[in-house]
């Protein structure tokens, strides 16, 4: 496989960018070598600089939900562009996406559009403080909620990757309110709001987490964190960045039937384009400015070119497009669940609709705890066989993969095929 023009844009790169990447883990660091720089894309497939053509498991993290490029989605973005790009100013395709999201997710009744999931988690629980007047926040291990410094503390994604239990630069003061309690633990919740329930601003959690590989919440878990938040006057937050709109029209919460106070949603509502929101209850929301006391503002909140590309997304996302979803990523699961067994691998895969998360271990993975015990050299082995079969798999055993709507028999075939061969150690 000629990698010869990824590997001289990955050298000039990292002379002018940290790292050479944009987002830590792109950086391949968990799974050594180096990246590949991506040309274009095409429905389930990326291409690198050198031309290699790859089935796309990563989907710009669970964003491109329709695949690349859909053709819908690019002709309504550039008659959109050809009329401007920003304003600075409401615009139409705001107030229609914030209609939708607001009759699709049942706990949003007003929302706020920002730029990243970072930016709708931390405006979140800075809504959640001002509303309650209080400073603590619950949140757990192996989840993560971006890179705001309160939520810097045991999180997933690139800091398990990382293996970094806290980033530098963040002071204690900033995590000194913030309380990491161990994912599906319900007891360790019940305990910490006896001793500090009434100190409690939120608890957040991503419903289903996807952040330290995909680890589904155990039966009753999330009621019961509704159940704390409800008597306590805590308020409750799905970090539905990664599941809105993704395991279905309503999210997680949708799927789940437990009721957050608040929800934050990123990367499908905004097609591919920079995009984040929170949104919930309005007397929560109330409390956001202009009409309230807590600040929060945006240059680019709600470009119209991000609402435009949610938009269109939002539409072409039916019930046949998501039993699609379920079908071929349950396809996927089984064809390398068979691939495993055939090889005597022991493998866990963790999987709700089209997210699905591989480990490789033996027993059940439930938590962070569980899930950094799995042998992640495996994983990098197993990516790398992969990666030259012309499957792009996450570049950590503490991602997710994502199925797109664009993602075929074809497709799901030659993954499990790969993956027999791969695990053929
Ligand atoms: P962003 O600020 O990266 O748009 O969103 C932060 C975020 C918030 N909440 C959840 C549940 C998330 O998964 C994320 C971001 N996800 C990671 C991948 N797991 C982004 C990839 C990256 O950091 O490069």
């Amino acid at each position: 496989m000629k990698i010869g023009k990824s590997e001289s844009l990955y050298s000039r790169a990292s002379k002018v960018m940290v790292g050479g990447v944009s987002s830590p883990v792109r950086a391949f660091k968990a799974v050594g070598g180096k990246p590949r720089f991506i040309s274009r894309g095409k429905g389930p497939y990326i291409w690198d600089e050198d031309g290699n053509r790859h089935i796309d498991f990563v989907c710009s993290w669970g964003a491109i939900i329709l695949g690349h490029a859909d053709p819908r989605v690019m002709s309504y973005v550039r008659r959109r562009t050809l009329s401007g790009t920003s304003f600075g100013a409401p615009t139409k395709d705001e107030v229609l996406l914030a209609e939708r999201i607001c009759a699709s997710v049942p706990s949003i009744e007003k929302v706020r559009f920002v730029n990243s999931g970072t930016e709708a988690t931390m405006s979140a629980v800075r809504a959640a403080r001002g509303y309650t007047g209080r400073s603590k926040v619950v949140k757990f291990e192996g989840c993560y909620h971006g890179h705001a410094d309160l939520f810097l503390a045991k999180a997933g994604s690139g800091l398990a990757t990382f293996d970094i239990p806290a980033s530098a630069g963040v002071p204690q003061g900033a995590i000194g309110d913030t309380v990491t309690l161990p994912f599906n633990d319900a007891e360790a919740v019940e305990a910490e709001f006896r001793k500090e329930g009434d100190k409690i601003a939120a608890v957040i959690v991503e419903p289903i987490a996807g952040n330290m590989g995909v680890v589904l919440p155990k039966k009753g878990f999330l009621r019961s964190l509704r159940e704390s938040c409800t008597d306590s006057g805590a308020v409750l937050v799905f970090d539905e960045v990664i599941t809105g709109f993704r395991v279905g029209p309503g999210g997680a919460q949708g799927a789940l039937k437990v009721k957050p106070d608040l929800t934050t949603l990123g990367k499908v509502i905004g097609g591919g384009f920079p995009v984040g929101a929170y949104g919930g209850k309005k007397d929560i929301m109330a409390s956001v400015s202009p009409e309230g006391p807590v600040y929060q503002a945006g240059t680019l909140s709600g470009n119209p070119v991000a609402m435009a590309a949610g938009l269109k997304t939002l539409e072409l996302l039916d019930a046949k497009g998501y039993a699609r979803l379920e079908r071929n990523a349950k396809a996927l699961e089984e064809g390398i669940r068979e691939a495993a067994d055939r090889e005597g691998r022991e493998m866990t895969l963790n999987r709700f609709g089209s997210m699905l998360g591989l480990f490789f271990c033996g027993g059940e993975v439930t938590d962070f705890a569980s899930a950094k015990k799995t042998d992640a050299g495996a994983y990098g082995r197993f990516f790398w066989k992969m990666l030259r079969s012309g499957v792009y798999l996450p570049p950590s055993a503490f991602e997710t993969l994502f199925v797109s709507l664009a993602h075929g028999d074809a497709e799901v075939k030659k993954t499990a095929s790969a993956a027999g061969a791969a695990l053929r150690e």
